[in-house]
């Protein structure tokens, strides 16, 4: 399972667009970086850059707990 991190913008909307495509589960977590949402100290343990999009994986093939991406390169 995937949860993906970001708002309503054409950058998020191209990971968005990867996951439908594989059809893979995953869930969206609404991020809103015009207050600042970004700099959460939740959110910057995934993505340290602050910038959305971002991804994680909880059930990596290697059963070594949650994975995160930072998208934003
Ligand atoms: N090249 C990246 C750009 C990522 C990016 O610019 N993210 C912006 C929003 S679209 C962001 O997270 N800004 C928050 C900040 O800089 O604090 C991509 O295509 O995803």
């Amino acid at each position: 399972m995937f949860e993906l991190f970001g708002g309503q913008s054409p950058n998020v909307f191209k990971p968005l667009i990867l996951l439908e495509e594989l059809g893979v589960g995953y869930s969206r977590v609404p991020l809103d970086i015009l207050e600042g949402e970004q700099f959460s100290f939740e959110f910057l343990s995934i993505s340290p850059n602050n910038q959305v999009p971002a991804l994680v994986e909880h059930d990596p093939a290697d059963a070594q707990g949650p994975v995160s991406c930072d998208l934003s390169r």
